[in-house]
């Protein structure tokens, strides 16, 4: 009896030292008033500024979409397509959105309610102008049918990371590209879905389903 609170302790500080908050694209492009906005997108940033501060987490990494003004994934760089098309890009399918997060525009920016200085590492995605990057971990695929690596699965193995939790947009594009790939290259992978917001939200059974069946465990932050 006496001795519980103790381990109750040591266990708690061995699995924060193993576990990393990923935020995804945490950017004022995917909220209400931006380029690509996700409805309710901005009622993520105060609670997700609120875990970043909790201590529960070891560190945090963000990812950050970061298009040159010409990316292969805007609508606007290909005549006569619209906004949500899609079209057969090196053999997959690849929606044609809205022009979002060009590089050094404030739309861009990591949000500015978000702890900062929590973050260890920026991951910037979707920098080539030919290829589009949904999850932080790999790029989409590529002419030569490849999705290569970002090093961001290294980074975190290399410093001890066992459990990534994924917050973050859009909750049915890189949020759920991200934890994924993040559960096959090994994390024990949780999706905190109150922290995540859809763009298309008639889509949020099926993509319960997806993530189940890749390993993710899908919970809200307050069962953390
Ligand atoms: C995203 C579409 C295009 C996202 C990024 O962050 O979910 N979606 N680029
Ligand atoms: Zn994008």
């Amino acid at each position: 009896m006496q001795r519980a609170p103790v381990r109750t302790q040591e266990v708690h500080m061995a699995s924060k030292h193993r576990s990393v908050l990923l935020l995804i694209d945490i950017q004022p492009d995917f909220m209400p008033g931006g380029g690509l906005a996700v409805e309710q997108g901005d009622q993520i940033v105060a609670p997700v500024k609120v875990l970043m501060e909790s201590g529960r987490f070891e560190y945090c990494v963000a990812t950050q979409d970061w298009h040159p003004a010409d990316h292969v994934s805007f609508a606007s760089h290909h005549p006569d397509a619209q906004p949500m098309d899609s079209i057969d890009l090196y053999g997959h399918a690849q929606t044609l959105w809205p022009d979002h997060c060009v590089q050094g525009t404030r739309g861009a920016q990591l949000h500015e309610g978000l702890a900062l200085n929590r973050i260890e590492a920026i991951i910037r995605k979707g920098t080539d102008p030919a290829v589009d990057s949904y999850s932080g971990f790999r790029n989409n695929w590529n002419p030569e049918g490849k999705r290569p690596a970002t090093g961001l699965a290294g980074y975190l193995h290399e410093r001890g990371i066992e459990d990534v939790y994924v917050c973050g947009l859009a909750r049915d594009i890189c949020a759920k590209f991200s934890a994924i790939d993040a559960a096959d290259a090994g994390f024990n992978t949780y999706f905190l879905w109150d922290l995540t917001r859809a763009v298309d939200p008639s889509v949020d059974d099926e993509l319960r389903q997806e993530l189940s069946e890749a390993n993710v465990r899908i919970m809200n932050s307050d069962q953390i």
